[in-house]
């Protein structure tokens, strides 16, 4: 049986993982930190049958352990400070977690893997918030890293610490360079559930209006079930590699607030919609579009949930959601 360890299991990514390699006859084992983490139970509800340790990431000797203890074959790599606009206000713990953090981790993997430094296969979750400032669209592995915020210099770090301990070691370690990616499980300080969120609340007459940031940004956005898949697909190949994951669509707020305000009914959301500075980032990273070819062609790899499904499935989710919480 292979045995995996994810970061950060607790979050929406790990939780899909988890699911992956479950259904893929892994033994999961997952590191949760804290004493008293309120998201534990969700994951022992979720996934009764994962392994938990205790563990955080700038916490070198408490990774250890949970390498010890668990001996993995693959280790996925998603714990993180992971909210752009929190990483201004919280600049050093972001620097230590999304950054140090992934030296930790690979120390961790480098250790206990002892004379065969490929035998533990490594996962980092890097970002297309690491090409930041607009260079070039759509965005490759060869497009210039040019990080707009300080989540986005920590996970350049991240990013080329992995590639340093692929080529100085021989390490088995590959980095994931995922465009946004949302679902049920995104939590709601992130722009898509919180439109999702908001449009049920306005539909069942719980909220009158929602305030955003700026509407004129440009991501790429997939399903987070689509792609914990590419994920396992890296660590399935002989060599650790570096993979832009990404739809190759690109849509703007206005287009999330279209759609999502569409699906409950209402065409015209001019007059729900306000904005606010409080909202706005010190510096935007204004476009982001994926070239995902290279994982098309050598992992076999393509998303499956459009844009507009994606949208409805989570404005779905809210409406169940929202009744359920306000018992209507
Ligand atoms: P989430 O914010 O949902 O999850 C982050 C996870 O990191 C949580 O489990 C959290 O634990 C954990 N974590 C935070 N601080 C620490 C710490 N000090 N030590 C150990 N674990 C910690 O993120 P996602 O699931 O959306 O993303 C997974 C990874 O992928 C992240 O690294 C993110 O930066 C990256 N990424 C995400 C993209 C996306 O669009 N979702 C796109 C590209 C990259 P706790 O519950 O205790 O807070
Ligand atoms: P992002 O995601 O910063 O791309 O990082 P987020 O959903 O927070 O923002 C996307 C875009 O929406 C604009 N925006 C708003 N964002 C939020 N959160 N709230 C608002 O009210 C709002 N109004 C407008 C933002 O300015 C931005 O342009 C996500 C995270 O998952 C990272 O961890 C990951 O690395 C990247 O995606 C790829």
């Amino acid at each position: 049986m292979t045995t995996a360890l994810i970061t950060g299991i607790t979050g929406q990514d790990g939780l899909y993982l988890a699911e992956l390699l479950l259904a893929n006859g892994y033994d999961v084992h997952g590191i949760v930190r804290g004493q008293n983490n309120p998201k534990l139970e969700l994951v022992r509800r979720v996934l009764p049958d994962v392994t938990v340790h205790t563990g955080d990431l700038t916490d070198l000797s408490s990774l250890m352990r949970a390498m010890r203890d668990s001996d993995p074959d693959e280790v996925y790599n998603l714990g993180a400070v992971s909210f752009v606009a929190y990483s201004w206000m919280n600049a050093q713990v972001t620097s230590d977690v999304t950054g140090l953090g992934v030296l930790n981790m690979l120390e961790a993997v480098r250790l206990h893997a002892g004379d065969d430094p490929a035998a533990v296969r490594y996962y980092q979750a890097s970002s297309s918030e690491m090409f930041g400032k607009v260079q070039q669209v759509p965005q490759s592995e060869a497009t210039l890293l040019w990080p707009r915020s300080p989540y986005g210099v920590a996970k350049v770090y991240g990013h080329y610490m992995t590639i340093n301990y692929r080529e100085s070691y021989g390490m088995h370690a590959s980095s994931g360079i995922l465009f946004n990616h949302e679902s049920p499980r995104r939590g709601p300080e992130f722009v898509t559930r919180k439109v999702s969120q908001a449009v049920a609340r306005i539909k069942l007459g719980l909220q009158d209006t929602l305030t955003m940031g700026n509407l004129d940004a440009q991501r790429d956005w997939g399903f987070a079930g689509d792609y914990v898949e590419a994920m396992w697909l890296m660590l399935q190949q002989p060599d650790g590699d570096d993979y832009v994951i990404s739809t190759g669509e690109t849509h703007s707020i206005r287009d999330l607030l279209d759609v999502a305000f569409a699906h409950v009914g209402i065409e015209d959301w001019s007059g729900l919609v306000e904005q606010d500075p409080r909202f706005m980032r010190p510096a935007e990273v204004d476009q982001l579009l994926g070239d995902s070819s290279k994982a098309r062609s050598r992992l076999g790899w393509k998303p499956k949930v459009s844009f507009t499904e994606l949208v409805q499935m989570m404005v779905d989710n809210d409406l169940t959601e929202q009744k359920v919480l306000a018992g209507l």
